[in-house]
């Protein structure tokens, strides 16, 4: 058979985007030593944020973030890591995560490679009469998932508190084979979104794209989506989106 060439699932639209793992290319930035970092998401693309994946396959790898910048959410896909998050280091394994404030420096470093980790970047909207969040770590596999309007087929885990505070929102949603979004959503909350597990079918304005484990997804405000999981494992992804903050500047 002759291999497929000058092809990919990878599309870059005005308002989303499907980013397949095959058209990666590694990007550099002051503080990342020897990890391969590929920025998915950033505004350059029209995002509100950035999406980025941290690829540890060596010893030594370090990726440095200073504090003042962008608060963040790291979760840990696989392997193991050492996250410093001002002075606080934990491990965190595979569904390890950590809500990291912008007041914080955020290093990380590999105990067991390859360690693949994602980090979601925005700048923090401070609201009148409200603190900004401070730093924490969590573990995915201790949040309970809940079933999403009713349907236990599909489950949808929020990692961060559901405060007014927090101006993001990070979520696991999993889905049994055959389950869908119940409606196409249009919303003004923006999405990044990785296939953690499985696979499906992800409608993004008027396309219907095949999706599977590694595919990067951007869905600009109001961009119509739905979802359904195809296959023999449940399908299931990480997800951040935009909350709690004025819609007028
Ligand atoms: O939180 C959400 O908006 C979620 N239901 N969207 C999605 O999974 N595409
Ligand atoms: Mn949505």
């Amino acid at each position: 058979m002759i291999p497929l060439f000058g092809q990919t699932r990878t599309r870059i639209k005005p308002r989303h985007a499907l980013i397949a793992p095959d058209g990666h290319v590694i990007s550099t930035l002051p503080g990342v030593e020897k990890v391969r970092l590929t920025a998915l998401i950033t505004p350059a693309m029209g995002a509100g944020f950035a999406q980025l994946g941290l690829a540890f396959e060596e010893a030594g790898g370090v990726a440095r973030f200073p504090a003042h910048l962008h608060e963040a959410v790291i979760y840990v896909t696989a392997g193991a890591i050492q996250c410093k998050v001002g002075k606080t280091v934990e491990s965190l394994e595979a569904g390890g995560f950590a809500y990291v404030s912008e007041n914080d420096a955020l290093e990380i470093a590999p105990s067991k490679t390859p360690a693949l980790v994602t980090l979601f970047q925005k700048k923090y909207v401070p609201s009148p009469g409200l603190s900004a969040p401070a730093s924490f770590f969590g573990l995915s596999k201790k949040i309970m998932g809940q079933p999403f309007l009713g349907n236990p087929k599909a489950l949808l885990q929020v990692l961060l508190p559901d405060i007014p505070s927090f101006d993001l929102a990070v979520n696991i949603f999993t889905y049994q084979p055959g389950a869908t979004l119940p409606f196409v959503e249009t919303h003004v909350m923006e999405h990044g979104l990785l296939m953690l597990s499985g696979q499906g079918v992800y409608r993004l304005e008027d396309e219907w794209y095949p999706v599977a484990a590694g595919d990067v997804i951007w869905m600009a405000p109001f961009c119509p989506q739905w979802f359904v999981a195809m296959g023999d494992e449940p399908a299931s992804y990480l997800y951040y989106k935009d909350v709690n903050r004025p819609l007028l500047s």
